[in-house]
């Protein structure tokens, strides 16, 4: 018997090595060294990413860790310091949640005046199927003490920032949050999809911060820290925070929960749509710790909106598909679609953006550009 063959891109996202070596297939290229590759939002189709359509952000490159050696070591204010292994983790009580992920930078190509940064489009988010143990689990074995407001963590990636300000010298990823969300949904994940996690998604162990925007989800995690301060590291406040107004003077505030967004999959822009055909309009939206009530879509650049139909049911925290059967007038010529959401909090996609946060968390609504011909 033959053995059947991966698909290209899913070999690239298997593999540990130089970029160069990787067959990219069927994903957008943002950057190859580190490795950035964005999903092809048009190709949605179901409520699961495939793992090798499932967005890929990294600062530095994917780190080679030998799982013999390998560790999660669980140390600062804590009764007993832990270092476990792989298989030690794999055999507590799993659990097996599915969670959007979208980059707080997805979008920041349509940003005007162009921002710094990765020019992600529609494509920095995803969703998957995450099996792993919950963090309060193995924060619960460790015996985290009273004093203890933030835990952090670091992952085994490394590499230097070129762009001021940062650090000199070789720096890790770490991000942190309060102890009370570690608490409350936080997964230590070692399996995507029900596949081993592939090394550009962190293996052998990850965070998942289900509502948050992805930064949060720490991959290749070697070490979590119990600490008594606030951690304030170069990805929790030069990148991944924005400014927010407070009663003396705008603060810098670390990205946490995602905002409300819709985004429409089919049409792309300046797709060519048959003139009087019904044309299936769809596309994802997602929130954090609420549903989505609505998603709305307007075929005439924001004059007047009809409801979509939301499909499945709904998931906390993973996103919502929905489809809207669009009349195409018979009219020749360019046609705006928008589409916004709301959620059960009352949250609404705002229409414009918010300058205050820079060249992160685009929610606002976005038009697409058709043609109908
Ligand atoms: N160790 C480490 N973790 C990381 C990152 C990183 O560069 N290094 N990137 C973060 C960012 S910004 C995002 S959006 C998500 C992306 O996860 P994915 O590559 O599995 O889609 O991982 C996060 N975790
Ligand atoms: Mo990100």
């Amino acid at each position: 018997m033959t053995k059947p063959r991966k698909r290209p891109a899913q070999d690239a996202l298997q593999k540990i090595g130089p970029a160069k070596e990787f067959p990219l297939g069927g994903m957008i290229i943002r950057e190859k060294e580190p490795l950035n590759l964005e999903m092809p939002f048009g190709s949605l189709d179901g409520f699961i990413t495939p793992v090798d359509r499932f967005f890929v952000r990294s600062h530095f490159p994917i780190p080679q860790i030998d799982v013999k050696t390998w560790r999660l070591k669980v140390e600062g204010e804590v009764e007993r310091p832990l270092e476990l292994m792989l298989h030690e983790l794999k055999k507590m009580e799993s659990h097996t949640i599915p969670v959007t992920l979208e980059c707080a930078g997805n979008g920041r190509a349509f940003l005007a005046p162009q921002a710094d940064g990765a020019q992600w489009e529609r494509g920095a988010v995803s969703n998957a199927e995450w099996t792993g143990v919950l963090l309060a689990d193995v924060l619960r074995l460790a015996g985290v003490k009273d004093s203890v407001k933030e835990v952090i963590f670091e992952g085994a990636d490394s590499g230097e920032i070129k762009e001021p300000p940062g650090p000199s010298g070789k720096i890790h990823f770490l991000r942190s949050m309060s102890l009370r969300k570690a608490k409350e949904n936080v997964l230590l994940a070692f399996r995507m999809n029900g596949e081993e996690l592939p090394p550009a998604h962190g293996w052998p162990l990850r965070v998942i911060v289900p509502g948050w925007y992805g930064m949060a989800s720490v991959k290749w995690l070697t070490r979590i820290v119990a600490s008594t301060q606030p951690f304030s590291g170069y990805y929790q406040t030069i990148e991944y925070a924005y400014w927010e107004g407070g009663p003396n003077a705008p603060t810098l505030v670390p990205i946490t929960e995602m905002q409300v967004k819709a985004q429409i999959a089919r049409p792309g822009f300046a797709d060519r749509v048959q003139s009087g055909s019904i044309y299936q309009v769809s596309g994802a939206a997602w929130t954090t710790s609420a549903e989505i009530r609505k998603v709305e879509i307007s075929t005439n650049g924001g004059a007047t909106w009809h409801n979509t139909q939301l499909l499945g049911e709904p998931v906390r925290n993973a996103w919502r598909l929905w489809k809207y059967e669009w009349r195409v007038p018979a009219k020749l010529g360019k046609v705006i679609l928008i589409a916004r959401a709301t959620d059960s909090e009352g949250r609404t996609q705002p229409a414009g953006r918010d300058c205050n946060r820079g060249s992160y968390i685009v929610n606002h609504q976005i038009p697409i550009e058709v043609e109908v011909r």
